[in-house]
Formats: structure tokens, C-alpha cells, sequence
């Protein structure tokens, strides 16, 4: 029913559409980018991150996903979404069982182990969030791609607030401030974009993908952390990753 999605075969992607009728779409994410059929753009303005601390964030594992929820300022604007600024409202992650798959988007059919997805809205144009996540340009997703390397500091401090939420419904507050610029990697302008969805129920066809060509390091003992969360059914939260959706008349961009 309604509610209950999730990714076993009973309740996952491939029977989604049954309640969330938006999810058998023309606009569904993820996708595969094959970059040699991407096309080559100029935006008239850099694709800028206005980010800064955020003290006290909170952490959440939802028994889908570890989510942090953000209340600062924070923002982004240029590349696809040319003047218009998008606020982040919150982050989390999608990974796999091992490291040969867990991300969302594919990039020339390869999985990462692991997808960082920053949620950005439409805050100008929209009042609330809800709204916008409805709204065809409402919403805009930055993907960064997690890589086996040397992991960043910022990473470091969510992985050691992910410790504190192994069981479903659990949440956590950091006690310093997160080093929310930190989290992003070293040249965001180098990016594939294009128009799609929420990989999860309801599927709103609301989403200007931006995904980083660069990536960020991780270790391996914090993929093993990021396993080790227990999901609804008290096993380990993996897989928790929508298969790529057929691109179909739509075109990635790519910066440069
Ligand atoms: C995850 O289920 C997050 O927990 C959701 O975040 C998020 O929904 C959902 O993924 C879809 O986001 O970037 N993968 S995605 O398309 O942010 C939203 C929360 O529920 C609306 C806070
Ligand atoms: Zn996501």
C-alpha cells in the first residue's frame, strides 16, 4: 500500500508506479550519462555553492537512508539554473553492498559505491518546500559521486554522526559545526545536467540534475559504516539505490 515503498523486490522501484503512478514518467531519474553523447554547454554564469557551517545538524537514519537536515543559509545558482538561487534544505546518501554499485546515476554504465545527493529549492518562486518538490523547476539536486581515496574532513564528521544512528528512527545532533563546504568537491563547475525526478516515491518530475564530474574520497571503513545501518526490517540498509531510468528524448549537458 501507499507509504510503504521501499527496495526489496516486494515494495522497490520495479513496482513503485503502482502507487506513485508519476514514477512510469518520461522524466525519471536516474539515468546513465554516456558523455560521449552529451552536449557541450556555456552557461552565462559559473555554478556557484554559497555554503557555510551549519551548527548543530541534524542527522537521521529514516530506515531508508541517513538524511541531514539543514537549517542554515545556504545556495546555490549559475550553470542550469542561470540567476536563480536554490536553497539547500537537506542531504543523504544512496550506497550499495560492495563497492562495485550503490550510486544512483551511472556514468558511461559505471556505478560508484556510493551518491551524495544535496536537495536544493526553488525558495523564491515557491513558499514551501512541499510546493516545490511538486513544481517542474522547483527543485534542483547536486550528485557528487563517493570514491574509494582520500576522504575530506567534512566527510569524516558525518561518518562519526552516522555511528550514532544505526537503528531506524534514530537521530542525532552534532555538537560543532558542520563543515557543510567542505563537503563538496574541490571544482563543481565541471558538472553533467539535465531535467529530471526524484528517484524516490512520489517521483515528482520537479528535479535540474547537477551532477559533479569530480569526485570525493571516502574509505573503505566508511562504506562499511554506512552498511552497517539497520533498515525497518532490522537488516542492514543497503541497496538503497533506484536503477537507472530510460533517458529517453531528453539531453545531458555538460559544462565547459
Ligand atoms: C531520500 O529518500 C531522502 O530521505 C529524501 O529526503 C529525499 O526526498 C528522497 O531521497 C528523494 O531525493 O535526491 N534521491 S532524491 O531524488 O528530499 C526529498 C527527505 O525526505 C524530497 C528529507
Ligand atoms: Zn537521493
Amino acid at each position: 500500500c501507499a507509504g510503504t515503498w521501499g527496495y526489496r523486490d516486494d515494495n522497490g522501484p520495479s513496482v513503485w508506479a503502482r502507487d506513485y503512478p508519476k514514477a512510469a514518467g518520461q522524466r525519471q531519474s536516474p539515468v546513465n550519462i554516456d558523455s560521449g553523447s552529451t552536449k557541450a554547454v556555456k552557461h552565462d554564469h559559473a555554478l556557484k555553492a554559497d555554503y557555510s557551517p551549519e551548527p548543530k545538524m541534524s542527522c537521521v537514519n529514516n530506515g531508508l537512508t541517513f538524511v541531514a537536515t539543514i537549517n542554515g543559509d545556504n545556495f546555490i545558482s549559475g550553470g542550469p539554473l542561470d540567476t536563480k538561487s536554490y536553497k539547500l534544505a537537506s542531504f543523504h546518501f544512496h550506497w550499495g553492498s560492495n563497492d562495485s554499485h550503490g550510486s544512483e546515476h551511472t556514468i558511461n554504465s559505471q556505478a560508484y559505491p556510493a551518491e551524495l545527493h544535496l536537495v536544493h529549492w526553488n525558495y523564491n518562486k515557491y513558499d514551501t518546500f512541499a510546493e516545490a518538490a511538486a513544481a517542474d523547476d522547483g527543485l534542483s539536486v547536486l550528485g557528487v559521486m563517493l570514491k574509494i581515496g582520500e576522504p575530506n574532513a567534512a566527510l569524516k564528521q558525518v561518518f562519526d554522526a552516522m555511528e550514532k544512528v544505526k537503528s531506524p528512527g534514530t537521530n542525532f545532533v552534532m555538537t560543532s559545526a558542520f563543515d557543510l563546504p567542505g563537503l563538496l568537491p574541490g571544482d563543481i563547475n565541471k558538472f553533467y545536467t539535465y531535467p529530471g525526478s526524484l528517484t524516490t516515491p512520489p517521483c515528482h518530475e520537479s528535479v535540474t540534475w547537477i551532477v559533479c564530474q569530480e569526485t570525493i574520497g571516502c574509505s573503505k571503513e566508511q562504506l562499511s559504516t554506512l552498511r552497517s545501518l539497520k533498515n525497518n526490517d532490522n537488516n542492514h540498509l543497503v541497496n538503497n539505490f533506484r536503477p537507472v531510468m530510460p533517458l529517453g528524448n531528453r539531453t545531458i549537458c555538460c559544462s565547459n
